[in-house]
């Protein structure tokens, strides 16, 4: 295990569910005895859920919890950066506010980086889908399936599943890329993996136990067209050299 750690939360309009998951991290802080730090990003959100994250941070007024809003929705990619940039530990993790991977699921994660054996270390639903306790709904769930095929083959990374909402990072490592990065929407996991990659950290699809959540924030049809125009603006960006460190 890690000796300091940054868990990122970002939350859009999550202020009925976001509660449980707060204090299952928090709780989860306090019993690996880590020194810990709980960041939470409110995405411009039009509900209470900063005041509700407050809440729950007061009852562990041991840990230490950031958290952050701003007035205008930007995306979950914004949301992350924004959370790791005010990371302070040398090992982050974000997840979805709606802890579809449980918590203790970190530990997985965060051992090859604690170990120096990973860099960045990411949750996939595809690699053993038997880990799967609550399915999304079918179409959802065939439609994530073929969302990481188109991917694998516009991004050229060989990964089976880039969107799961659980991914850790060396942030000595991947602090300095942060500033290169361009993807705001759901289209910025592909952007972190690809720009990791390019730089040569060293990347793993870690296998996680998932449950699908009611309540998402994804809307299929609008997030699925904006997701296209990222890929290709990662492809451009690639192109055009934009990922090389100044
Ligand atoms: N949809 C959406 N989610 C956001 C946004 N900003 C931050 N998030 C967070 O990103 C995560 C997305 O998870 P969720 O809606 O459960 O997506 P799903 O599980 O993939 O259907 C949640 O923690 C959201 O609160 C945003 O602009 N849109
Ligand atoms: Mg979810």
């Amino acid at each position: 295990m890690p000796k300091s750690l940054s868990i990122v939360i970002p939350a859009f309009n999550e202020s009925e569910r976001i509660a449980p998951g707060l204090a299952k991290i928090l709780t989860y802080i306090r019993e690996r005895k880590i020194d810990g730090e709980l960041i939470v990003v409110d995405d411009g959100s039009s509900d209470d859920t900063a005041e509700v994250a407050r809440n729950v941070a007061s009852e562990y007024s041991d840990i230490e919890t950031n958290v952050i809003r701003y007035e205008q929705n930007r995306g979950k990619g914004y949301a992350v950066k924004t959370g790791l940039l005010a990371a302070r530990a040398d090992i982050a993790l974000f997840s979805d506010a709606d802890l579809s991977t449980p918590i203790d699921e970190a530990d997985k994660l965060l051992t090859p980086i604690a170990n120096d054996e990973m860099d960045v270390t990411f949750g996939s639903r595809a690699i053993d889908r038997s880990l799967i306790g609550t399915h999304q709904p079918w179409r959802r769930e065939q439609g994530g399936k073929v969302m990481n095929f188109v991917i694998r083959k516009m991004s050229g990374l060989d990964f089976a599943d880039t969107q799961c909402g659980f991914k850790a990072f060396n942030m000595k490592k991947f602090r300095p890329l942060l500033d290169v990065m361009t993807v705001d929407r759901f289209g910025f996991d592909v952007e972190f993996l690809f720009v990791a990659k390019y730089h040569g950290l060293r990347l793993a699809e870690i296998p996680v136990r998932w449950n699908d959540v009611a309540g998402s924030k994804v809307s299929v049809f609008r997030d699925t067209r904006r997701m296209f125009s990222e890929l290709a603006q990662v492809r451009r960006n690639a192109k055009n050299g934009l990922y090389d460190l100044k």
